[in-house]
């Protein structure tokens, strides 16, 4: 065989093959394929033990929303612990539909003052609660009250026997949240559905009447869904963006429009309100997270949505709910969180004793405008399990130094010294035990 023509096969073989195989090799690690050990939380604290805890009692709590104005984080979880294992449509568990009703599905606020919860009185809402992401709007008029949106996996029932079908009927809750109720009580105001919303994972309200939601597979189960995971180059339009308005003053429930804002997406997951109006978003299997911009255009009889790209950054591991902080350097600090063992979803899905290897990240621009990151905590599962978000609150500058035992420094009537120097970070997951909470610094 000539050399020539021995160089040229070879070159055309690895031509053929290497791009494929680095494919494989880079998704299979942000599956964490290869890793086969995890750091526990409690070594990214020092040796003061109250800088990490967990709030028990809220079992499987995808999302947190804060709550500015009265400084209370609102939770949707779940009361039962074995059902999830039976029957969660976001993770492709179908086996038992009539596990839904033992879900025992609810929404707490937590007072990070106290870290007391209350669970809400659910007023007017009787069907399975398998709750998944969430939003909250309220206006600036009216701080008391809180709209609650929150993604619903209910099974779909026999039309004739009303026997739960294992087929997912999945919708977005809408519930109103009085805080000056005793006991505190939300009202169901109406369930969403509509075509366009299949596989939705979560929200982000953009007004009281008027949400995103994304679609995060076309596929419900199966080899196909699988797929949809591992190839992020053959996206499908199911895989959407959907913008959804209804008419919560309309007491007869009203119409549903719903259109779609942004096809084409990859694994779309996790939606949150970002600075200066953004929206940020994850492709959890794609470990991608992006900034977009959101415009609006009243030129048209009915005004339209525009989400645009501004920005996106690679992870090195699954991802999933995005939230931020701005620290006291007004940089905004994107908070992402994700599994470090995705590959085992399955497995992990359907055992209740699974503890999965859990990852939060801080990060944000330099001054150069090139992304850094911090690995803020990482766990072996055993703190939380299967993390999807992580949200932090920070520790008011006044409690920071009395804390530190730090001079108190007053300039122009504020304490400059220690500000937001360090926060309380918040997890959860779909599959955690409760909501664990851990002292970070934002100092960095
Ligand atoms: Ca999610």
């Amino acid at each position: 065989m000539p050399s020539t023509f021995r160089t040229t096969l070879f070159v055309a073989l690895a031509a053929l093959l290497i791009p494929p195989g680095w494919y494989m090799h880079h998704r299979l690690s942000l599956f964490g394929a290869f890793r086969q050990s995890f750091q526990t939380a409690s070594s990214f604290v020092s040796s003061n033990s109250d800088d990490i805890f967990r709030i028990e009692g809220i079992f499987q709590a995808e999302d947190l929303a804060y709550h500015e104005s009265s400084g209370l984080v609102i939770v949707a979880g779940q009361g039962g612990w074995e059902s999830r294992f039976r029957w969660w449509p976001a993770w492709a568990v179908f086996e038992d539909p009539s596990k839904a009703k033992d879900a025992d599905g609810g929404l707490w606020v937590i007072d990070p003052k106290t870290w007391e919860t209350t669970r809400l009185v659910l007023d007017g809402f009787d069907v399975p609660f398998v709750t998944h992401g969430l939003d909250i709007h309220f206006e600036p008029s009216n701080l008391s009250s809180i709209y609650i949106y929150v993604v619903n996996h209910p099974p779909l029932l026999d039309p004739n026997t009303h026997e739960p079908l294992p087929i997912s009927d999945s919708r977005v809750e809408i519930f109103h949240l009085d805080l000056s109720s005793s006991p505190l009580t939300a009202t169901h105001l109406r369930s969403v559905k509509h075509p366009l919303v299949q596989t939705p994972n979560d929200v982000v309200a953009l007004s009281r009447d008027e949400f995103l939601v994304t679609n995060d597979h076309e596929n419900r189960q199966g080899l196909k869904r699988s797929l949809e995971d591992f190839l992020t180059f053959s996206p499908n339009s199911k895989t959407t963006i959907v913008r959804v308005r209804v008419d919560l003053d309309d007491c007869n429930g009203g119409d549903v429009r719903a259109e779609v804002v942004l096809d084409g997406l990859h694994n779309a997951n996790g939606l949150h309100r970002g600075p200066d109006g953004t929206i940020l978003h994850c492709d959890a299997s794609g470990a991608v997270f992006t900034i977009f911009s959101l415009t609006r255009s009243t030129a048209d009889k009915d005004d339209t949505i525009k989400l645009t790209q501004l920005d996106s950054l690679a992870m090195p591991n699954t991802l999933d709910n995005p939230t931020y902080y701005v620290n006291s350097d007004s940089t905004p600090t994107y908070v992402l969180a994700g599994l470090l063992k995705g590959i085992k979803l399955d497995e992990y899905s359907r055992d209740p004793e699974s503890k999965i290897p859990t990852g939060v990240w801080a990060v944000k621009k330099d001054q150069d405008g090139q992304w850094v990151k911090k690995h803020l905590v990482e766990d072996d599962g055993e703190w939380v399990s299967g993390a999807s978000v992580g949200m932090i609150i920070p520790i008011e500058q006044k409690e920071d130094i009395r804390e530190a035992g730090a001079q108190v420094v007053f300039e122009g009537g504020d304490i400059k010294e220690g500000r937001n120097k360090q926060g309380w970070l918040l997890v959860t997951g779909p599959y955690s035990r409760g909501i664990g909470v851990i002292k970070v610094d934002l100092d960095w």
